[in-house]
């Protein structure tokens, strides 16, 4: 006997990315190039579900770099987290992102922020990443992929524009919301983030 397998949306995990860039690529815009990387990650076995409008953010920390412009986008896809992020990876060196600095500036940079509810390695790791002081963010960089994203709770470059395309995507370990996220930022993390 042959097991019935029907396909439904809900069965796909929830794939949330963040996108970023501030600098020029080609001739392209930093906002040409995350519309291209929205459309070139998008295909039939990784659909695009949302994708959030073009906020032009400052860069963080202050004085770091110009301007970014920021996105976030909603797919369903893989199950297996390595399967997303080869696909991320081979996107950004595609858009000929360097990775030489860590937080310098770059074409593109691609984000996996969650899949689903998904604790990776496990939550004492994950509230180990979350909890580190801000001294030790720059200097200390996770071997292995942390989800969801240790920092995705305090940037207003991530949460504002996630919260046009996830709003009730539900932390798994801080049991808040993203819409609950962006309200509790401080203003300062708001600062500044424009609508293009
Ligand atoms: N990404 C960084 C470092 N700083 N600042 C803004 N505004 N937006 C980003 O996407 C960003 C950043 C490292 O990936
Ligand atoms: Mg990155
Ligand atoms: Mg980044």
């Amino acid at each position: 006997m042959v097991a019935q397998v029907s396909f439904r949306v809900s069965d796909c995990p929830e794939i949330l990315v963040a996108l970023g860039a501030n600098l020029p690529r080609a001739d392209e815009t930093p906002s040409a190039t995350i519309r291209a990387a929205v459309e070139s990650l998008a295909d039939e076995d990784f659909r695009l579900v949302a994708a959030s409008p073009l906020y032009r953010t400052p860069c963080f920390p202050p004085g770091a770099g110009p301007d970014y412009v920021n996105a976030a986008a909603v797919f369903c896809g893989p199950d297996a987290a390595s399967e997303v992020l080869s696909r991320l990876h081979r996107v950004e060196s595609a858009f000929s992102r360097e990775r030489v600095e860590r937080w310098g500036s770059r074409t593109l940079d691609l984000d996996l922020l969650a899949v689903g509810d998904r604790v990776c390695p496990d939550a004492v790791t994950v509230r180990q990443w979350i909890d580190l002081p801000l001294a030790e963010q720059t200097r200390a960089t996770p071997e292995q992929l942390i989800l969801p994203h240790p920092r995705l709770q305090e940037r207003g470059f991530v949460l504002v524009p996630l919260a046009d395309v996830a709003p009730d995507w539900r932390h798994p370990l801080l049991d808040v919301t993203v819409r609950e996220m962006c309200e509790a930022l401080p203003e300062e993390a708001r600062a500044g983030i424009t609508r293009l």
